[in-house]
């Protein structure tokens, strides 16, 4: 039996599957330990792309000795480990671009919908942030120009933006819009290269054909495609859905939540809203609160309705609503296990088929919600339609009413929930560093130049089951706090934070180096800052190129003290989205596995050759500890380039050091 106290460092985790374990229920644990996973695959040496494969090229077995050393296999048509490795690392580049980039263009098609007035429950919130993209986007918000100049509504530059933005996604030649928001320096690489993306569709399907059978043969080519077309994720896609998101559900402020399975509450409807789009759940947050909805919950039996998030829907409606998350993408299975859900309500993207099979065992429903995403078995579907949302939410938290006297299992939630600040918008921390007129990120570039502040590091990325559920996030986040660098977070690695403290202020002081724990009490913020879901890496790059514009560190985000990683990731979109990061510039870190060393040409081009254009490069370490040295090594290797290496050591001694110091000099002259 396995020892189900070395799967997590979560105890809620530990709690749960202890549970299922006592009750026969399998879990993603489980099937993990049976399952190997295909070293073939594994290291991205097995070609299917047709059908006189699948062939096999993982590199040969060292010589012996005296031994001559045998050569790599070629695929049948003669395609190199090289080739067929870049193939099947840029079909996961394409595969994560598109999930972004659908997700997108749902959110500007319902936007569009809202700019017409016919939605049902939204509205434009944020009006500012759509006077701003109005602009960026080239569209008036005023009529006439000068003195004469009158406000145009928001409705009316919400429509042309709409069409100028839903153009964005199927436009076939040109620039990406979004594409002037990065440095200037940026710019000139990316189009210095050829890679900057043209639409947001274009280069996702260019990239599917050049990996067919017989098209692109030569690796570097092909991971210039995976580069455009990552690109058109990170400053397409992601970046259009967060701030279409913003102006319709409002841009997050810091807003109070709680983290972990036990959020749940026994004695109310327990209602999960699980997978990555915030369209349905912001319309099911509504419908949780109706007075209605809450006395036909009480006549049911429960005293209210608790709404709680998984994964990356999750993170949107806690940073925007403070509604609690229940935990992140290793833990869906054992919020069923509780035999406290309702209902689990899914949309798009992370969610395991096995939920049905769980929720068979229990009482739970399971309800899909998009039509791009059916579940096989004993599921429900209840089709979103943005026309009658709020009709729709309320379908969906009365089927979970309904349900709750059917509960039949012993209930058992954990007790763990953690405190926690979240909502750090890329907006918000300007705000919060520069005060409300000189809102500007200058202030922690004066203290990443002081030496206070060692660096910024982005962790981010999904839980994987080959690793210790949590363990290689926390791990690595709290060696960066040590060591003075403040840790952006988003998706499944920003509730592994959540569930120990980390996104509150008290952490400061009891995992932060003191320069940097000096600088958080000061401002009043965590060592961890909590940005959002998946999509919202787009919050990082705008935070990365408000650093570059505000002065002092250089003239590109590449020369900014600043390192990315995604420790425990598992999902296709993590590897688009680590390949954004490195083309704009950032040393990204990934943990478990790494996908392409069937390779070495390949991996040597990921790991080094991409820095001389990009400044920015792949690595890959298992354990986490060693992978935070050596993005602080980087971090450090950024200073020195800069020339502030010098202001940390002066920093990192206080006055009676020195004094030690000046005492041991003197007595060594004597
Ligand atoms: Fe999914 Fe976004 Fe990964 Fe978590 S982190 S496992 S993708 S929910 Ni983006």
């Amino acid at each position: 039996m396995t020892d189900v106290e070395k799967l997590s460092v979560d105890v809620a985790t530990v709690e749960m599957l202890k549970k299922a374990q006592a009750e026969g229920i399998e879990t993603i644990f489980d099937r993990a330990e049976k399952m190997k996973p295909c070293p073939i695959g594994a290291e991205g040496a097995c070609c299917r792309i047709c059908s006189q494969g699948p062939c096999r090229v993982p590199p040969p077995k060292k010589a012996k000795e005296g031994e001559e050393q045998k050569p790599q296999a070629v695929g049948l048509c003669g395609a190199t480990a090289a080739t067929i490795t870049a193939r099947n690392f840029a079909r996961m580049v394409a595969s994560g671009s598109a999930a972004h980039n659908d997700h997108s263009r749902g959110t500007a098609l319902l936007f569009k919908e809202v700019a017409h007035g016919r939605t049902q429950g939204y509205e434009l919130k944020d009006v500012t942030k759509l006077k701003q993209m109005a602009k960026d986007f080239g569209v008036a918000i005023t009529e006439g120009e000068g003195e004469d100049a009158k406000p145009r509504g928001k409705e009316v530059i919400a429509q042309e933006l709409a069409d100028v933005i839903l153009k964005e996604f199927g436009k076939q030649e040109g620039e990406l819009i979004n594409v002037q928001r990065a440095p200037k320096k940026r710019q000139e690489i990316w189009r210095k290269e050829g890679v900057v993306p043209r639409g947001c569709d274009i280069e996702i399907v260019e990239l599917m054909h050049r990996t067919h059978m017989g098209v692109d043969q030569e690796y570097q080519n092909i991971v210039k495609q995976c580069t455009r077309c990552a690109l058109s994720d990170g400053w397409g896609g992601s970046m259009i859905s967060t701030d279409l998101q913003d102006i319709l559900f409002g841009t997050p402020v810091p807003v109070a939540g709680e983290i972990n399975l036990g959020v749940l509450k026994e004695d109310h409807v327990n209602i999960i809203i699980h997978g990555h789009e915030p369209l349905l759940p912001e319309m099911i947050a509504v419908a949780v609160q109706e007075p209605e909805m809450i006395s036909y919950a009480q006549n049911k039996g429960a005293k209210g309705i608790q709404l709680a998030g998984m994964c990356c829907s999750a993170n949107e409606i806690l940073m925007r609503h403070g509604i609690p998350c229940a935990g992140n993408y290793l833990q869906q299975e054992l919020a069923i296990i509780t035999g406290a859900v309702d209902a689990m309500v899914v949309d798009v993207q992370c969610e395991m088929q096995s939920l049905a099979n769980v929720a068979k065992c229990y009482h739970t429903k399971l309800i899909t919600t998009d039509k791009r995403a059916r579940i096989e078995g004993e599921t429900m579907h209840i089709p979103f339609d943005d026309h009658h949302a709020l009709d729709v939410a309320r379908k969906v938290v009365r089927e979970a009413i309904d349900n709750f006297p059917n509960r039949r299992s012993p209930v058992l939630i954990p007790e763990a929930s953690y405190p926690t600040i979240v909502g750090f918008s890329y907006e918000t921390i300007r705000y919060l560093l520069g005060g409300s007129i000189r809102g500007s990120y200058y202030t922690l570039n004066d203290n990443i130049i002081g030496g206070r502040v060692r660096g910024v590091a982005g962790v981010v990325g999904c839980n994987n089951c080959r690793t210790t559920h949590d363990n290689s996030h926390l791990t690595m986040i709290k060696e960066l706090l040590k060591n003075d660098v403040i840790v952006l977070t988003t998706g499944c690695s920003a509730m592994a934070c959540g569930k120990v403290g980390l996104l509150t202020p008290e952490a400061a002081k009891q995992y932060c180096g003191e320069g940097l724990a000096e600088v958080l009490e000061t401002v009043g913020l965590p060592p961890v800052l909590h940005m959002g879901a998946c999509v919202d890496n787009s919050r990082i790059l705008m935070a990365a190129t408000a650093c570059v514009k505000a002065g002092g560190l250089g003239n590109d985000i590449s020369d900014l003290p600043a390192a990315g990683a995604a420790p425990e990731w598992m999902s296709e979109k993590a590897i688009s989205i680590g390949h954004y990061f490195v083309t704009s510039g950032v040393y990204t870190m990934f943990g478990v596995t790494w996908p392409t060393t069937g390779s070495e040409l390949l991996t040597d081009h990921l790991f080094k050759g991409l820095e001389e254009t990009y400044g920015g490069k792949w690595d890959f370490e298992v354990d986490p500890e060693l992978a935070a040295k050596k993005m602080i090594a980087h971090i450090d290797l950024k200073r020195k380039a800069l020339g502030i290496d010098k202001a940390r050591e002066r920093v990192l001694y206080d006055m009676d050091m020195r004094r030690q110091m000046e005492e041991a000099a003197h007595a060594a002259e004597h």
